[in-house]
């Protein structure tokens, strides 16, 4: 059931059966196949070590002309793969346990995370409404969430997160400052070497 790690944050720990961990897994490697992983450039032209793809209707990148939510691919100029039902549905039951009845995701990041890729603070601001939650959900090798404030400055919170826990982030915490610390390598049975998150959005 959901932990209130703080006001608007729901930690649904092992929110997600092996079964269902293997249905997702599948269906990674299958919007995998249509969009491939790719390490985006940020704006001031630095590599991300997380390599990223998306699913639905709109999907997250960054390059140097800025950061966006765009329909395509820009890598083959096609739209992005559909939003597999096993993903929706998950997105908008945890969505629904965090108190969010009626969350509609048009757009699902993948990222994957390989030894040594991190994340550094930032704060999720490309999305139109900021009353819609974030729906996150981790596979595969467990990380340590940094949990910040409304500033970057200060000592992050550190959260744990394990393979099959979701987390819904919303109202006051929908703006914090967040990262993921640099990935221990490991092995996990369900994606060997790395981590998969997928972080569900209404982005219009
Ligand atoms: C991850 N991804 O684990 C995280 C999960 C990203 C990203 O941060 O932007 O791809 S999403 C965590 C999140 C979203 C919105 C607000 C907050 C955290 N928060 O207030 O801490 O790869
Ligand atoms: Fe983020």
């Amino acid at each position: 059931s959901a932990i209130a790690i703080e006001e608007g944050v729901s930690l649904l720990q092992a929110f997600i059966d092996e079964a269902e961990a293997g249905a997702l897994m599948q269906a990674i490697h299958g919007v995998l196949q249509q969009a491939p992983l790719r390490h985006m450039q940020t704006p001031g032209g630095y590599r991300m070590s997380v390599a990223m793809s998306n699913c639905g209707e709109l999907g997250w990148v960054t390059d140097r002309s800025g950061y966006r939510y765009q329909g395509s691919d820009p890598v083959s100029g096609q739209a992005w793969p559909a939003m597999p039902e096993v993903f929706r549905a998950l997105a908008v039951r945890a969505a629904a346990a965090a108190g969010f009845a009626g969350f509609m995701p048009d757009a699902c990041l993948i990222n994957r995370y390989e030894a040594g890729a991190r994340m550094a603070l930032h704060q999720d601001k490309d999305e139109q409404d900021m009353r819609q939650p974030i729906v996150s959900v981790s596979l595969g090798l467990p990380a340590t969430f940094l949990f910040g404030g409304m500033q970057r400055a200060g000592r992050p919170l550190r959260m744990r997160l394990e393979s099959g826990d979701v987390v819904v982030w919303g109202g006051p915490a929908r703006l914090r400052f967040h990262g993921v610390d640099t990935l221990a390598d490991g092995e996990h049975p369900l994606s060997g070497r790395c981590r998969f998150n997928l972080t569900f959005r209404r982005a219009r």
